[in-house]
């Protein structure tokens, strides 16, 4: 054994982080990539279910909160690509695999969502999975992955009460309000349980997971957590959960219950679930609609064009360039500058004897092109 492993394995063994600059065994990086690269997908296909209901939503409220948690779920699945980045692999690449369906997202993505109660189900339901989830991620070996894991949990456990509040509030309202809702129940229940993956003893992964230190818990542990967790909540509501085995069991202390069609998930995994296409087909087109916006980025972060406010003839201000030197002279390009259309740059505080310093994005010797210097 290489004196890095052994670094690795006493590190992961006294339970401390592994960081990006860190050596570490290429089946743990390919291990983090896959799993955090799915799990940022799933924030951004799983989009889509409840960005359906944006413009139907039955109140401006309603609306509102819907929003930010569509909103949210972006900004989660950027934390998310961030820290897979770090272990060496873009997020364009990523996004080229997810839509190339070379890496996979969760399963419950994959349903429809028919009435408005979905959203409040999928709040109480699949967030609260989620919670189960990814709580115990927040302290997963990878340093960027864990960090990025605190806050989508608070974020996620925002989410959850909203559902939980929707439902709650529809409860209260007429029998097809309450009808709406415990079809929607019965609909994400078993959908839902699904999102731990498969039983432990099915699950190829999670045994080197877990000694890696990525996962902290099998699949059927937090599985049964979730519905620990969710009886009480379904009771709260006064609806009910749609299995016939679902009991209190006095000796565990905790609930049997019963499995979900595993043959159904593999189908959904596989890429035969109800909306796997669908969803694939809306994500490559944002993708391909967005082409320009990312052409338009890179373009103007390769460009080193300083614009300033407020310039006159008389006020010139000087611009010093961080790191220029008798021999190194950086040239600062201006845009919309000509030959005889010189561009006035002015910089707060500037004197004859304080030069500020501007420093441009992306400036090198051979990437600048002036187009009119001061
Ligand atoms: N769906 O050996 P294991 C959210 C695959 S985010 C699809 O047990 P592992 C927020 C698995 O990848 C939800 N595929 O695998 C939100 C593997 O295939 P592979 C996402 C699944 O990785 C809320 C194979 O089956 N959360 O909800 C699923 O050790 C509301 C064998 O499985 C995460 O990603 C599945 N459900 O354990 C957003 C959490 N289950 O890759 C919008 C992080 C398993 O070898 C609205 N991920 N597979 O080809 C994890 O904790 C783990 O990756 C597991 C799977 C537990 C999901």
């Amino acid at each position: 054994m290489t004196a890095l492993q052994e670094q690795f394995d006493a590190t992961i063994g006294r339970g401390d982080r592994i960081e990006p600059r860190d050596w570490m065994p290429e089946g743990y990086r390919k291990t983090l990539v896959r799993q955090i690269a799915q799990h940022a997908h799933s924030e951004i296909i799983g989009m889509q279910p409840e960005g359906n209901w944006i413009t139907r939503a039955p109140s401006l409220r309603r609306k509102a909160i819907l929003l930010a948690k569509v909103q949210d779920e972006a900004g989660h699945g950027l934390y998310l690509y961030s820290a897979c980045e770090t272990l060496g692999v873009s997020r364009g690449e990523l996004t080229e695999m997810l839509i190339e369906g070379r890496q996979k997202y969760s399963s419950i993505f994959n349903y429809p969502t028919l009435s408005y109660a979905d959203v409040g189900t999928i709040g109480w339901l699949v967030d609260g999975a989620a919670i189960c989830n990814q709580v115990p991620l927040c302290r997963t070996s990878f340093g960027p992955y864990g960090r990025a894991m605190i806050r989508i949990c608070k974020e996620e456990s925002f989410h959850q009460r909203q559902g939980f509040e929707l439902l709650m509030t529809m409860m209260r309202g007429t029998d097809e309000q309450q009808a709406m809702v415990q079809e929607s129940v019965d609909r994400f229940w078993w959908p839902s349980l699904m999102m731990f993956g498969p039983p432990d003893d099915e699950s190829p992964n999670s045994a080197q997971s877990m000694a890696w230190g990525i996962k902290r818990n099998g699949n059927d542990e937090l599985r049964q957590r979730f519905v620990d967790m969710t009886v009480p909540q379904a009771k709260a509501l006064g609806v009910t959960l749609p299995d016939p085995d679902l009991v209190w069991n006095e000796a565990r202390g905790a609930h049997d219950f019963g499995q979900p069609d595993w043959s159904e998930f593999t189908q959904v995994v596989k890429g035969n679930g109800p909306c796997n296409a669908q969803r694939i087909a809306h994500r490559r087109a944002a993708h391909e609609d967005g082409a320009w916006v990312r052409e338009a980025a890179t373009a103007f972060a390769a460009s080193p064009l300083v614009e300033v406010r407020g310039a006159s003839a008389t006020n010139v201000p000087l611009v010093g360039v961080r790191g220029a030197s008798a021999t190194n002279v950086p040239l600062v390009g201006v845009r919309g500058a000509s030959a005889t259309n010189v561009p006035l740059v002015e910089v707060r505080g500037a004197s004859a004897t304080n030069v500020p310093l501007v420093e441009v994005r992306g400036a090198s010797a051979t990437s600048l092109e002036t187009e009119g210097e001061n």
